[in-house]
């Protein structure tokens, strides 16, 4: 079993989409759980294909074909992370900040809060703060969930709190945001209303909000 994992995590660090969803597949049908293969074959090796980025022996397409094979593996996974047919909790708009182009993080957490019985609207990347604010206001949403992997793009996170006060609706949303770089303390500075580390957390924090 940890020998089908350790070969879906190399898979994913070498880019080998078409390996990467067969042996998830074959690590389904040996009954192995979907949310271990999740952690520990899909997700880990993105940090190892960071730190590889950091040290200068990947460049962005090496990060760009791991990311894609590592999504091919979440596509299989995801029917079985997401059991459909539970009872709406309220509605998510979601998406990742202006700026910022990373969306696996984002789309695990859209999965996951799909899955725990919410409405998404996911409103994709580089969104604007007043594309998040409109679509909160029109759609009625109960939570605004935005994902940040960037430095320079998690400061925008505040201005779609104010973007949010602007159209006079932060009174009726809960403001949660996630992504690697962003932290509790970071939260609580630009005034969001919870902060995640990752996907199973984030559906706690939502149903927290009630
Ligand atoms: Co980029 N990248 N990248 N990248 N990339 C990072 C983030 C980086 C840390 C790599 C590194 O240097 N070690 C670094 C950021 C450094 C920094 O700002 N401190 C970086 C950089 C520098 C860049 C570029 C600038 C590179 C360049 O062009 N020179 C560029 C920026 C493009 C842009 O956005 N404008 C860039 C581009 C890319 C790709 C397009 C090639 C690709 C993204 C593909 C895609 O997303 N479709 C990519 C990738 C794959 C990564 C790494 C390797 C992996 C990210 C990932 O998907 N992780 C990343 C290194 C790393 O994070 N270790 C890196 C797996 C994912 C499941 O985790 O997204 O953290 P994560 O999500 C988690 C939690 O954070 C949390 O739950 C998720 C699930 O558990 N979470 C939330 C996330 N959102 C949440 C929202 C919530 C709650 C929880 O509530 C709403």
């Amino acid at each position: 079993m940890q020998t089908l994992l350790a070969e879906i995590s190399e898979n994913v660090i070498l880019g080998k989409r078409a390996v990467v969803e067969a042996k998830v597949r074959e690590a389904l049908e040996a009954g192995l759980d979907p949310q271990t293969i999740l952690n520990e074959a899909l997700i880990a090796p993105m940090s190892i294909v960071g730190a590889r980025f950091e040290c200068g022996e990947f460049y962005v397409p090496e990060m760009l074909i791991a990311a894609r094979a590592m999504q091919a593996g979440l596509a299989v996974l995801k029917p079985h992370l997401s059991k459909g047919g539970v009872q709406m909790r309220g509605k998510v708009v979601i998406g990742t900040v202006k700026g910022d182009l990373h969306d696996i993080g984002k789309n695990l957490v859209a999965m996951m809060l799909e899955g725990a019985g919410f409405e998404i609207i996911d409103l994709g990347t580089d969104v604007p703060p007043e594309k998040f604010a409109s679509v909160a206001r029109e759609s009625g949403a109960n939570l605004v969930g935005m994902s940040a992997l960037l430095t320079t793009t998690m400061k925008n996170m505040k201005s779609v709190i104010e973007a949010l006060e602007d159209v006079g609706v932060r009174q009726k949303v809960k403001v949660m945001i996630g992504g690697a770089p962003v932290t509790e303390a970071f939260a609580k500075e630009i005034g969001a209303d919870g902060y995640a580390p990752d996907a199973s957390r984030a559906v706690a924090l939502a149903k927290s909000f009630g």
